[in-house]
């Protein structure tokens, strides 16, 4: 393991944050977290750190204890994008195994993280800030679920393809249990996908996956519902408002 200061900026409600803090944990890699609200984005995370697309998560890799408001130096690898930040955790620390060494199961894992994006994502984005037609819903969790092996996770043993949908589902589902006015469902919509998406027959692979991803310590302390969905409610509010 190289000893190198990983600094990362992150927002806990952002999906994107907690794929790169599950790949963390699981590789028992220490690491400093500078956190903000997406509601509340301090002006230096543009200025001083990543003037381009000031999203997180934004990576740091080396240098000294970074406090916020502070400029990491230019000559330090850093990265935003989280797939593309698992991708150099992976590479960085092969003896993590955050993926199989298996090229054909590796693969397997970056056509899920893909699939994830392109299709699962949108969605996601659509039932944030409008109602999408519960169908489309549906469809794309079919979709995702038809990919994963008939038991365990996307590669056979975890890796980072497990990052790619577990944070955008968990707030599909924080987001329909807030049921928040802004999210401009219509009454009974929320209840209703909620106990199909937790009962039916039609969605049992996907539930068991995702059972066994939050059974592991990584979630449990990446995941805070209460935390997270009083963040997305703020998120919400800002974004709905105009010139936002
Ligand atoms: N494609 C990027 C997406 C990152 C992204 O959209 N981050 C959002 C938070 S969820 C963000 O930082 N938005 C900036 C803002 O709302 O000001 C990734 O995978 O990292």
């Amino acid at each position: 393991m190289s000893d190198k200061r990983i600094t990362l900026y992150s927002a806990l409600e952002s999906p994107y944050s907690q794929r790169v803090l599950l790949a963390l944990e699981e590789a028992n890699l220490p690491y400093d977290v500078i956190e903000f609200d997406l509601a509340d984005k301090p002006s230096w995370f543009k200025e001083k750190v990543y003037p381009t697309l000031a999203q997180v998560p934004y990576l740091v890799y080396g240098g000294p204890k970074l406090q916020p408001g502070e400029s990491p130096s230019p000559e330090l690898p850093q990265l935003g994008e989280s797939l593309v930040i698992l991708e150099f955790l992976a590479d960085t620390f092969p003896e993590a195994r955050l993926l199989p060494a298996d090229p054909f199961l590796r693969a397997k894992g970056r056509l899920f993280s893909r699939a994830v994006e392109e299709k699962y994502r949108p969605v996601f984005l659509g039932l944030f800030f409008q109602q999408a037609p519960k169908e489309t819903l549906y469809d794309v969790v079919e979709h995702i679920q038809g990919l994963l092996p008939p038991t365990g996770f996307v590669a056979g043993e975890w890796s980072i393809a497990d990052t790619a949908f577990l944070p955008l589902y968990l707030r599909t589902l924080a987001i329909l249990e807030l049921n928040h006015a802004i999210s401009q469902f219509a009454p009974g919509f929320a209840a209703e996908v909620l106990a199909t998406l937790k009962e039916s027959p039609r969605f049992a692979r996907i539930r068991k996956y995702v059972e066994e991803c939050m059974a592991r310590p990584s979630a449990a302390k990446t995941w805070d519902p209460v935390l997270v969905k009083a963040k997305a409610v703020r998120y919400f509010e800002l974004k709905m408002t105009p010139g936002n």
